[in-house]
């Protein structure tokens, strides 16, 4: 099983075997509450009956068309209207199957981008500690959680990290944005200074690092990664598989924090989690590049099988009018304030060391229990499963993003069983 505790996992089988709207049926037959929105992938709630009907008229429709030299209309139609919602500029976009592969697409996007304008000296990526972005080669080496990262050889070559901005002793429980850390930005001037700029393509940062615990960068942070990596000719990469499609109150993360990439990373969100999709969105100037050499050539040696697959475009599509229809890539703004309040009121109770939240985010950081870290949270995580809710837990940080159609009576559930869980802790 994917990052799982095999062993108690079998012993003691957590199995879902049915969902609607924001919850899950356990085989058990218990309902749980979704604080999670699957694996912050299912934005609109379960078995969304739009979502679920254009999925099984388009398995009967069209089952799958070659994604290599040939089309269909709908990975088009899609690729329209995810630049439709897109930040300005972002207007065409790359289809895979998942984060990871999207993140594997940026990095080969951004040093192809360089190589086909005769810049192919920039061959260096520049990630970020504690960062996420996914499982492959290219992802775990910008990445910086040392355990996806340990077991795996020297990885990619040419990788450096900036630091991670999550910082307790000047931010703890800040809502929204904390204030403290904006100059770690200028970390990448002295990484720029070390390499120098010419050997530079990439920049990668998640807006929002998700799953190492909701870190939330400093204000003004992003804004100067921006103007650094422009200044320097260098690519900004945004990772948005988690911040992308209604997440922060805003359509994406860039919207949220007034900062547009060169090239945004999404999944998760695109098709609410029901078929695998990512997309990778890419600006004009980047496109054009490529669209050089004779006509019948290859502009771009890369693709999967699946990519734009009739499903998961049907899905995608069902998934942007159903966020549409009920203005869900937005109400995480107001829904976020009350969901933030309640969240820090748990600030009393015992072990809690960080509350933090932005949008429909929020995290609690516990105190580790010496010698013995993530088995505080990781208990907290089963206790809040047998009392009904699904929350997800990160070393002995509560990471929670229900799906955006939470209501008020829902993010009372959550809380009010979060704080009988943390009472109840060793
Ligand atoms: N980038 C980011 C920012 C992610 O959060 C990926 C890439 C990889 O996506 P795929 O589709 O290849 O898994 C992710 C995935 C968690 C959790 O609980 C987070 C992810 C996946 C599973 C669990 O924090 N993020």
């Amino acid at each position: 099983m994917p990052f799982t505790a095999n062993r108690q996992f079998k012993k003691a089988p957590r199995m879902f075997v049915g969902a609607k709207d924001m919850h899950y049926t356990t085989a058990e037959g218990r309902q749980v509450l979704d604080g999670t929105a699957g694996l912050w992938c299912v934005n609109a709630g379960h078995c969304r009956p739009n979502i679920v009907e254009a999925i099984q008229t388009q398995a009967a429709e069209l089952d799958y068309a070659p994604a290599f030299q040939m089309g269909h209309p709908k990975a088009f139609e899609l690729a329209n209207r995810l630049v439709d919602i897109a930040p300005k500029g972002l207007d065409h976009v790359l289809f895979t199957n998942s984060g990871s592969e999207s993140v594997e697409t940026a990095l080969k996007v951004a040093l192809a981008y360089h190589r086909v304008k005769g810049d192919g000296a920039r061959s260096r990526l520049i990630g970020r500690e504690r960062a996420y972005h996914g499982v492959n080669f290219g992802g775990i080496s910008v990445g910086g959680i040392v355990s996806n990262r340990k077991m795996f050889g020297t990885l990619l070559t040419g990788v450096d990290h900036m630091p991670h901005t999550h910082n307790l002793s000047k931010n703890a429980f800040s809502k929204g944005p904390p204030e403290y850390g904006t100059d770690l930005a200028d970390e990448l001037e002295r990484i720029v200074t070390l390499h120098d700029a010419s050997t530079i393509a990439a920049v990668i940062v998640e807006p929002v690092a998700g799953s190492t615990g909701v870190l939330i960068p400093p204000m003004g942070y992003l804004k100067r990664l921006r103007d650094i990596t422009k200044k320097h000719g260098i690519l900004l990469i945004f990772d948005e598989v988690i911040t992308g499609f209604g997440r922060l109150g805003t359509p994406f993360g860039a919207d949220y924090f007034g900062v547009t990439p060169d090239i945004m990373i999404t999944a998760k969100g695109l098709t609410n989690g029901t078929i695998p999709m990512g997309a990778v969105l890419v600006t004009g100037e980047i496109h054009d590049a490529f669209m050089n050499g004779p006509e019948h050539v290859i502009e771009f040696f890369h693709g999967y099988t699946y990519s734009g697959n009739p499903m998961a475009a049907a899905a995608g599509l069902a998934t942007l009018e159903t966020y549409k229809d009920e203005d869900l890539l937005t109400r995480g703004a107001d829904m976020g304030d009350y969901f933030g309040e309640a969240l820090h009121s748990l600030a009393d109770c015992p072990h809690v060391i960080d509350i933090r939240n932005i949008g429909l985010v929020g995290a609690i950081e516990l105190e580790s229990i010496t010698g013995s870290p993530t088995q505080r949270a990781f208990s907290a995580f089963l206790k809040a499963y047998d009392a009904g809710v699904l929350i997800r837990t990160t070393g002995d940080i509560i990471a929670l993003s229900p799906p955006l159609i939470v209501d008020k009576s829902h993010v009372d559930t959550l809380v009010d069983t979060l704080r009988t869980v943390l009472k109840s802790l060793e």
